[in-house]
């Protein structure tokens, strides 16, 4: 499968959408812009330390085009294409003076090249460090001295550092190799690895990065394959850290083995944050500047669903379940007015009218706060494409009283209290927090 296919679905949607022609050359102007976008990533770090068992987790090496190829005048770094996705897997230090002299050159050749814009060729830099070493001297010096002083003017957006082997880095003690979790020495020792790592960073080179500890899985011979951890985590932050405009370019190539992307320490949703990443760029890259409002989940229809189907491995869901992804990523169908969904069908649940105290103070706080903020104006529109949906279907449920009442004593009562605190931020937390469970809940229903 390749990457055609997504941005083949996105185009015929546009070409048969109805809106007006103005509209719709506005769209498939910036389609075109965000099909041409290709995304960089440099992946470095020791010999050994996992690159090459990183790339096979995260990404579908079976859609390489031509297997891999070597760069003529690089030598030693090596360039897998797929589709719009580069990746530059490159030895890091720690192979004798020589050889580390020569890596450095290379590396630092790459991160000044610049692409036929003239902007830099390499988006993100990517350094694998070996959670099971003691000894990481030679990652710092490739991290401090070749990598970030090469990186331009937006290091810190540029660099992500990730601490592999999570699973050995105590020999292999304290990993919970039933659940595929650290247990809670190991992940101490962990977070004070992340610590270290961190402080080291910033002593070198004034620059603040947040290392992740993962475990990129591994097969030895004969043995089951064991499943990665965190690496789910490990996308989030690649995707985040990656432009907007390029980041349409992983959908394709993401690994659909959702063994993959089970375990993971659920600090945050990743899985969630993924998918909220490629929505942002189609709803403010793809629709920039047309006049189509809420109508971008009804446009984006079948490229939805391909989405979907294409990251259900990530969001663990099943092929059945990819409309719904879909949806969530693009909208599902178009604006449709002003109501409070949730919260009027919570209220009616209740018998309370429609001019009722909760539901006052709610459309108050979204059209006198919520619709000023950045986003929040397309949160709104969100809302009221996936909104109705959800309470149709909750409808439907034999226990519909206690669905509501739970939503009013988890999330509603308790934004409710916000609101009158005049603590409009974390309301909009818990209200997105609230969407988001109903979301997932509501493709099991
Ligand atoms: N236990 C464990 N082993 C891992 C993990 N990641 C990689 N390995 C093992 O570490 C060894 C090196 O992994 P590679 O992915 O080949 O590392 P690399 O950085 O590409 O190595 P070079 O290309 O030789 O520089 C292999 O035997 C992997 O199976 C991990 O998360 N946990
Ligand atoms: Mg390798």
């Amino acid at each position: 499968m390749d990457n055609k296919k997504f941005f083949d679905a996105m185009e015929q949607d546009i070409l048969t959408a109805n809106i007006p022609e103005q509209e719709k050359r506005k769209l498939i102007k910036n389609f075109l812009h965000l099909k041409k976008q290709k995304i960089n990533l440099m992946i470095t770090g020791a010999t050994g330390s996992g690159k090459s068992s990183t790339i096979n987790a995260l990404f579908d090496m079976e859609v390489a085009k031509v297997g891999v190829g070597v760069d003529p005048e690089t030598m030693e770094i090596a360039k897998y294409e797929l589709d719009n996705l580069v990746l530059w897997d490159s030895p890091g230090l720690g192979d004798g003076k020589e050889a580390d002299n020569k890596h450095a050159k290379n590396i630092i050749k790459k991160l000044n090249e610049r692409d036929h814009n003239g902007n830099l060729l390499i988006d993100l830099v990517l350094v694998i460090l070996d959670g099971s070493t003691r000894d990481l001297g030679t990652s710092y010096e490739l991290i401090n001295s070749v990598i970030i002083p090469n990186l331009g003017e937006d290091k810190q957006n540029r660099i992500l550092v990730a601490i592999n082997q999570a699973d050995v880095a105590m020999k292999g003690r304290y990993w919970n190799y039933e659940e595929n979790i650290p247990e809670e020495p190991l992940k101490k020792f962990l977070e004070e690895k992340v610590i270290s790592v961190q402080k080291r960073i910033k002593e070198g080179t004034g620059i603040d990065v947040t290392p992740i500890y993962y475990s990129a899985g591994f097969k030895e011979e004969g043995e089951e394959q064991c499943r990665p951890y965190n690496l789910s985590k490990l996308l989030y932050y690649i995707i985040k850290a990656t432009p907007k405009e390029k980041r349409l370019s992983f959908v394709e190539n993401i690994n659909k083995d959702a063994n993959m992307w089970k375990d993971n320490d659920d600090l945050k949703d990743y899985r969630k944050g993924i998918l909220e990443s490629f929505g942002e760029t189609v709803r403010d890259c793809a629709a920039n500047g047309a006049d189509i409002g809420g109508e971008i989940g009804s446009i984006f229809g079948s490229a939805g669903k391909i989405a979907g189907r294409v990251v259900g491995g990530v969001v663990g869901g099943v092929v059945g379940a990819a409309k719904s992804i879909g949806n969530l990523i693009f909208g599902s169908s178009s604006y449709s007015g002003g109501g409070c969904y949730i919260t009027t069908a919570v209220c009616e649940e209740d018998n309370k009218p429609d001019t009722c105290y909760e539901l006052t103070q709610f459309r108050k706080f979204r059209d006198e706060w919520l619709i000023f903020q950045p986003g929040g104006k397309e949160l709104i529109q969100q809302y009221y494409r996936t909104a109705p949906k959800i309470v149709e279907k909750i409808n439907m449920q034999n226990n519909r009283s206690e669905i509501y009442a739970n939503l009013n004593k988890e999330y509603l009562s308790k934004c409710l209290k916000y609101i009158e605190h005049q603590e409009y931020q974390a309301c909009k937390e818990l209200y997105s927090d609230m969407m988001y469970y109903l979301y997932e809940e509501s493709t099991r229903w």
